[in-house]
């Protein structure tokens, strides 16, 4: 039986993954932990924790003898770079307390499966922008690409010498509607759907021709416990997957946008988001993670569009604010 802790549980990712994780082992074997003093979301196991201290999180994995752990606290690109020391410390020292106690539990004879999630932002303005190999050129410029890049060699090093079982997939930019987005560069393809539905025209902070890798929710959990759930001796990557759902540029979403809604508008105002998004790839190569565990993106820009325009439309009814608030 997997004990599974899920840190950054009321995170973007977090919030949706600890609900597919408890429909597939059980609510009771899922513990979500944030540093947030209440759950924002359904868990049923909650714990308070932040990733930084490594004595709390020795005391929750002995306390509920966790076997997996997910690690997604993090800050983002845009974010980041508004405080660059902050966002290194809790990414890279919040990997290496997990890291450290997988180490530490694994020699004990406890072994630990570690799910970080790195992302495009591990490549920059050298990288090959057109399906982006697995291994290629990788110079960030942001510090959360830093710390990604960082992040995935200290990913591969910690299985090589200490054997973790690691695990990790570079995500695109994730666009889902049950929860904010977290201060990334890719955020505009989700504050377009709120804007739409207001009937507001979208002031978008990248250009109109800028595109990015991007992917559905769904997907994105998908991929993300189809590799937890892959054989140790199918993965050949210990670093980090290239996984690829979709590429699109803020003109084509808001054309499919306008194809269901007919009075749609957006206008640019490229902010400093925009050099950031334009030191990353515009598609990827995710040949690798389709051989060793099968992975394969089912979510085009049409379904996403109609599915995000459903959700975001029932998130902004009067009887939803109330529940919110309540
Ligand atoms: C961001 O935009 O910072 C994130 C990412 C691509 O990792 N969504």
């Amino acid at each position: 039986m997997e004990r599974i802790l899920v840190i950054g549980a009321n995170g973007q990712i977090g919030s949706e993954l600890v609900d597919a994780l408890a429909a597939q082992h059980g609510a009771d074997n899922v513990i979500a932990a944030d540093i947030s003093p209440r759950s924002l979301y359904a868990a049923k196991v909650y714990e308070v924790i932040d990733v930084l201290s490594a004595d709390r999180l020795a005391a929750v994995a002995e306390q509920y003898q966790i076997t997996q752990v997910y690690q997604l606290a993090a800050l983002l690109s845009a974010t980041g770079e508004q405080a660059p020391l902050k966002a290194w410390t809790l990414n890279m020292d919040g990997l290496l307390n997990i890291l450290e106690l997988a180490r530490i539990r694994g020699e004990a004879g406890k072994p630990l499966k570690v799910f970080w999630p790195s992302s495009i932002a591990a490549f920059g303005p050298n990288t090959p922008a057109q399906n982006t190999p697995q291994f290629t050129i990788m110079d960030p410029t942001t510090i959360y690409g830093i710390s990604k890049l960082a992040g995935e060699r200290l990913c591969e090093y910690y299985f090589q010498k200490y054997g973790v079982d690691v695990r990790s997939i570079r995500y695109p930019g994730i666009i889902s509607y049950k929860s904010p987005p977290g201060g990334g560069t890719t955020d505009y393809a989700i504050a377009i759907f709120h804007a739409a539905l207001r009937g507001e025209s979208y002031s978008c902070f990248l250009e109109a021709d800028t595109t990015l890798p991007m992917i559905y929710m769904p997907d994105a959990i998908r991929a993300t416990i189809s590799l937890m759930d892959a054989p140790a001796d199918k993965l050949s990557i210990r670093s980090s997957y290239n996984v690829a759902g979709l590429s699109f540029n803020p003109r084509q979403l808001a054309q499919v946008i306008e194809q269901n809604l007919p009075d749609f508008d957006i206008h640019y105002a490229p902010d400093s988001r925009q050099a950031i998004a334009a030191s990353w790839p515009q598609s990827l190569d995710d040949e690798i993670a389709r051989r060793d565990w099968g992975w394969q993106a089912q979510i085009d820009i049409q379904h996403l569009v109609k599915d995000m325009l459903k959700n975001v439309k029932l998130s902004q009814t009067p009887e939803s604010a109330l529940t919110k608030a309540a």
